[in-house]
C-alpha cells in the first residue's frame, strides 16, 4: 500500500512496460495504485571477455540486466526493492535506501548519533529485511547445504601451506539450519535437487552468496528481539507450510513475541530431500553521516543468488557480440 506510483517519475530508463498494484485498503476497499511495478533493460558492464594475445584477438560481449522493482515510501524513509537478472543466470535482490533520516534536536555532540547539521542530531540504528524464498530447483523436493572454505594443515599433503578446500554440510533440520554469516571463511548456502543432475553428474542447483550483512546490536532481552524474533538469525530454513508466509507472524504489531520463524522451528522438522522454504535475513547498519543530510544518497543492500552446477557450461555464451560504433582497435 506504500508502493509509489511511478507514472511521473523517472525511476527508469529506456525500454520500459509498467504494471499497475491492484490492493485492499484498510477498509477492504479496492486500490489501485498506477503503475508501481517497473520492468525494463539496462546495461551492466563487461558480461566476459578474453584477448588471445597469440592471434590478436578480443571477444567481448555486453551485459544486459532485467531489472523488476517498486519504490515504498515508509514515512521519512524511501526504499526500492529491486530484482535483478542477468544473462549467466545470476539472479540479485537489492534494497536500495534513500529519503530522509529520523533526526532529533540536539544541542551537544550525540553518544547515540550523529550531528548532521546544527543542533539536529540522525539517531544510529539498523534497518532489517527478511526475505522468504520458496525454492523448487528443477522440481519441489530439495536439500540445503552450508559450504564453508577451510585450509589444509600443514603437512605432507600441504607441503607448500596453500591447499585450501570447500567443505559442504547438510543442514538436514530446522535447528541445524539457524546460520549466520561468515565472511572470513567464504560461507555460502546452497540449494539443490538431488534427484537432477548436470552432465558432469553434479546436483543441481542455486548458491545464495550474502552481501552487506550485520548482527542486530539490540539485546536478545529487548523488546524488538522478542517480537522480531527472527532477527536472531541470518539463515532459516522451513519446510513448505502454506501459512508460513510472514517471519514474525501474520499479526507482527499484535503479539507478545515468539511468533513466526522462532515458533514454527521449535518443533525441528526435518528438511531433507523435501520442499524446503529459505529465509534469508540481512540488515543494513547506518551510522548516520553529515553527508546523509537533508536527503540522504541511495545505500545498498541484499544479496545474489547464483547457479552451481544448474547449466553445463557457461549459458551466456550465445550473448552475440555489440556492433561497433567505429573500429574497435586504436579508434
Ligand atoms: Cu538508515
Amino acid at each position: 500500500m506504500l508502493a509509489n506510483s511511478l507514472t511521473n517519475g523517472c525511476d527508469c530508463l529506456g525500454e520500459i512496460r509498467y504494471f499497475d498494484a491492484v490492493l485492499t485498503d484498510s477498509r477492504g476497499e479496492v486500490a489501485v495504485t498506477k503503475n508501481a511495478v517497473c520492468l525494463h533493460e539496462e546495461d551492466f558492464g563487461v558480461l566476459w571477455k578474453h584477448t588471445d594475445w597469440r592471434r590478436d584477438q578480443v571477444d567481448v560481449r555486453r551485459s544486459r540486466r532485467l531489472v523488476l522493482s517498486f519504490f515504498t515510501t515508509v514515512d521519512n524513509y524511501e526504499y526500492g526493492f529491486y530484482w535483478y537478472f542477468y544473462q549467466d543466470g545470476t539472479i540479485q535482490y537489492e534494497v536500495k535506501l534513500t529519503g530522509i533520516l529520523l533526526a532529533a534536536a540536539l544541542a551537544d555532540q550525540p553518544k547515540y548519533g550523529t550531528l548532521v547539521a546544527p543542533e539536529v542530531n540522525a539517531l544510529n540504528h539498523q534497518h532489517f529485511f527478511a526475505m522468504r524464498l520458496d525454492f523448487d530447483i528443477d522440481g519441489c523436493e530439495n536439500q540445503v547445504y552450508e559450504v564453508n572454505s577451510q585450509a589444509e594443515p600443514l603437512g605432507p599433503e600441504n607441503p607448500y601451506g596453500n591447499g585450501w578446500y570447500a567443505a559442504s554440510t547438510l543442514l538436514a533440520t530446522e535447528k541445524a539450519a539457524q546460520r549466520q554469516i561468515d565472511p572470513l571463511g567464504g560461507r555460502y548456502w546452497k540449494v539443490v535437487n538431488p534427484q537432477k543432475h548436470n552432465r558432469l553428474g553434479q546436483a543441481v542447483g542455486f548458491k545464495l552468496m550474502p552481501g552487506d550483512n550485520i548482527r542486530p546490536f539490540a539485546h536478545p532481552e529487548a523488546p524488538i528481539m522478542q517480537r522480531a524474533g527472527f532477527l536472531a538469525q541470518h539463515l532459516w530454513v522451513t519446510p513448505y507450510h502454506p501459512d508460513e508466509n510472514f517471519p514474525a507472524g501474520p499479526y507482527p504489531n499484535q503479539h507478545p513475541g515468539g511468533e513466526g520463524l522462532p515458533k514454527w522451528t521449535a518443533g525441528d522438522r526435518s528438511l531433507d530431500n523435501t520442499d524446503i522454504v529459505l529465509w534469508y535475513v540481512f540488515g543494513h547498519h547506518h551510522i548516520p553521516r553529515p553527508e546523509d543530510w537533508p536527503v540522504m544518497p541511495t545505500a545498498y543492500s541484499g544479496f545474489t543468488l547464483k547457479p552451481v552446477g544448474f547449466f553445463d557450461q557457461n549459458p551466456a555464451l550465445d550473448v552475440p557480440p555489440s556492433a561497433p560504433k567505429s573500429a574497435c582497435h586504436g579508434a
